[in-house]
């Protein structure tokens, strides 16, 4: 457990430290010449029942308030003293609202110099300051007379602390690490030392972490829990680490980094945020205005943005943005406070929503709706009610990151709310099973639609289907919803085009008789330098018109391509060409390849070469760069699934069926393909 003070100068917190742990605070040359504290102090008390009580002194002095906001984030139980001799002061006033805002809700009322007074006004103290924190988060907090002078009150203080501390174990579980720095220092023989709270989860000797928001990665060479040597040290401890890596230097890390789990490395400058004003609080908080806004040990200059045009009166609570000047390394749900720019006081605080907030459509219905689902503590409640609001799908690896929640705990959320995941890269975006369903079955309706409307096209292009989707996706997401369905067999999905199962293109008796004839000319040892559609009028006594119409409709149904004016390639061949391509730019150094390499690879002379280069670079599966050129990975299925085996000339596809790409498809790996690149929408069907 962590003990934070809190109260007026000069009202005894570093005496009752040192009376309850033996440590003397105010170790610094100002500190002791002064009399007061500057600076955090830290010590530590044994306990009977296991690990050592730790104690953060705070200054009391109202010019570093801030210092104790650094202190106070992460505690778990405050003491808020209270001099018997002085009674209720300005900074027990602040601090208390300080603890009232960050929701510190375990603590006692300490009535110091308790020698200085009689019976009588220490109960009268004692009235005021119950009456004080009655509508506090500390309202159940207990009074207690202590003189550090004495010893008077103070074993029976240590005594309520080491109650207090069995049951203060039960802190949210399921988190990853975090923990605020208050302290970096170097250590001769051992090197940099970051001290600080450890705000969630757990740390061990070795773990690789990182310093938010700078980005820093360090290791852990050793560490202290509660001041002990550990292997781990668990929320609610105080944590000494020992940091070593490259660029892990004392001016590398500040006071306010968050040292944390590496997945939950993702800063943020603009928060949406549940913010209430202290009744104490002359005027209403308008629009834009300035404050300090504190978290945790940092502290960084921000804008309040308001929702509504009405400004936000003390006393009263709503929902804000924040623009930071800098970002910071935050969680959902972290509490903060906001303190006055050039008038040194605090002015509110709250808990954050959205780390991921935008500029734009703040004040939308759905943003409104959003932050309501966010507002929800539990992650259990929070992430369905999400998932009710438009779009209907979330991220939700970003939300687990976001609340700071573990592997398992984000996996219990799948498993429990029974959500459809579609994985790429680093997101999971989630959709409820009824949404999904919805999604699906639309499409597929609306596939059925376009069939009917066109009989004689291979299907819809992905790329509309997506833009015109409910939810609309991103590229990835939809290419992996696409590639479930496909897999389900209700799908089809032939290059940029999507199609059903069922639909089979139709060509007139008389086109199929004309196709059957012409695609084993397209085929064969000849398929690098197919005739034209002249030398296959010659070839079979058709007119070349006749031939053209044909091959320009199989074309939009995706068994052949135009490469170049009146020449057609059957669509294996095309599939088969970016094959070579590929296999060529592999075996290049730098991935780049001559159209002379191609040319010799398909044997076809220079000329045809050259065309169907151009061919593949106006669809983007090739990127031309003076003579050479460069594979684009994201389109080389464009035409298809990869080639089989290039020495299976002929007859592929069937003359007039074609290849079925389904296993091919749902082999794949669900990253694979079509991530991050938009696909040409239905562009080589209009030849
Ligand atoms: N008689 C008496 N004096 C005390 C007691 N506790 C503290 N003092 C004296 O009160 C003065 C202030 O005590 P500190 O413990 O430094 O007060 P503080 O709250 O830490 O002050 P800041 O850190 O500057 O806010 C010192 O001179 C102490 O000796 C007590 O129980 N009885
Ligand atoms: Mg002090």
């Amino acid at each position: 457990m962590i003990v934070g003070l809190a109260g007026h100068i000069d009202h005894g917190k570093t005496a009752l430290v040192k009376a309850l742990t033996g440590v003397a605070g105010d170790r610094l040359k100002d500190e002791k010449a002064r009399g007061i504290t500057i600076d955090l102090g830290f010590a530590y008390m044994p306990t009977r029942s296991g690990r050592p009580i730790g104690f953060i002194d705070v200054p009391g002095h109202e010019r570093f308030v801030h210092t104790m906001l650094a202190g106070a984030s992460g505690i778990d139980f405050a003491l808020l003293t209270i001099a018997v001799d002085d009674g209720i002061m300005p900074q027990t006033l602040e601090h208390l609202a300080i603890l009232d805002l960050l929701g510190v809700d375990r603590g006692a009322v300490v009535l110091t110099k308790a020698d200085l007074a009689s019976p009588e006004s220490i109960e009268h103290v004692a009235q005021q300051a119950k009456a004080l924190i009655a509508a506090t988060t500390l309202a159940r907090a207990e009074v207690m007379p202590v003189s550090a002078l004495t010893g008077a009150g103070v074993d029976a203080l240590r005594a309520h602390l080491e109650v207090a501390a069995v049951a203060v174990r039960d802190r949210r579980g399921g988190r990853r690490f975090r923990l605020a720095v208050d302290r970096v220092f170097t250590l001769s023989g051992v090197g940099i030392v970051a001290t600080g709270t450890v705000l969630s989860g757990s740390v061990h000797l070795g773990d690789r972490i990182q310093l938010s928001p700078s980005g820093l990665f360090a290791r852990v060479r050793s560490l202290h829990a509660q001041n002990r040597p550990a292997d781990a040290a668990h929320v609610g401890e105080r944590c000494a680490l020992n940091l070593a890596g490259p660029g892990v230097t004392k001016d590398a890390i500040w006071r306010g980094d968050v040292a944390l789990d590496p997945e939950l490395h993702a800063p943020s400058d603009r928060i949406d945020a549940r913010i209430r004003v202290l009744p104490t609080e002359k005027k209403p908080v308008g629009q834009w205005f300035p404050v300090r806004l504190h978290h945790a040990s940092a502290e960084a200059g921000a804008r309040i943005v308001l929702f509504d045009d009405k400004p936000i009166a003390p006393g009263e609570e709503a929902n804000v943005q924040l623009v930071l000047d800098r970002p910071i390394a935050a969680a959902a749900h972290d509490r903060f406070v906001v303190r006055g720019v050039s008038a040194q006081r605090t002015l509110g605080g709250g808990l954050f929503l959205d780390l991921r907030a935008n500029a734009r459509g703040r004040r939308t219905p759905e943003r409104r709706e959003q932050r309501a689902a966010l507002a929800l503590a539990d992650p259990s409640a929070a992430f369905p009610a999400l998932l009710e609001t438009p779009p209907f799908a979330f991220d939700l690896a970003a939300f687990a990151r976001d609340r700071a929640l573990c592997a398992e705990r984000r996996d219990q959320l799948v498993a429990e709310l029974e959500l459809v995941i579609l994985e790429t890269g680093d997101s999971k975006i989630a959709m409820t099973r009824e949404r999904w369903a919805l999604f699906a079955s639309t499409m597929l309706e609306r596939i059925g639609a376009y069939h009917g409307d066109n009989p004689d096209l291979q299907g819809l292009g992905r790329e509309q289907l997506r833009v015109t989707s409910q939810p609309k996706l991103p590229e990835p997401a939809f290419d992996v919803a696409l590639k479930k369905l496909a897999g389900s067999d209700q799908l089809v999905l032939d290059g940029a085009f999507v199609r059903l199962r069922s639909h089979e293109v139709q060509l007139t008796p008389e086109d199929k008789g004309a196709w059957e004839m012409i695609a084993p000319l397209l085929g064969g040892a000849q398929r690098f330098r197919p005739p034209r559609v002249r030398d296959l009028a010659a070839a079979t006594g058709r007119a070349e018109k006749d031939l053209r119409r044909v091959l320009k409709r199989v074309g939009r149904m995706g068994w052949a391509d135009e490469v170049a004016h009146d020449h057609f390639f059957l669509r294996s061949t095309v599939s088969e060409m970016t094959t070579i391509i590929a296999d060529l730019s592999v075996a290049a150094t730098d991935g780049s390849f001559s159209a002379a390499q191609f040319r010799d690879q398909v044997d076809n002379g220079r000329k045809v070469a050259i065309q169907i280069l151009d061919f593949f670079d106006r669809h983007g599966v090739t990127l031309r760069k003076g003579d050479e050129r460069r594979v684009n990975p994201y389109r080389l299925d464009l035409f298809g699934p990869p080639c089989q085996s290039a020495d299976e000339p002929g007859g592929e596809p069937s003359p007039v069926g074609r290849p079925d790409f389904k296993s091919v498809w749902g082999s794949e790996p669900v990253s694979g393909g079509f991530d991050s690149h938009s696909l040409p929408p239905i562009s080589h069907r209009a030849k």
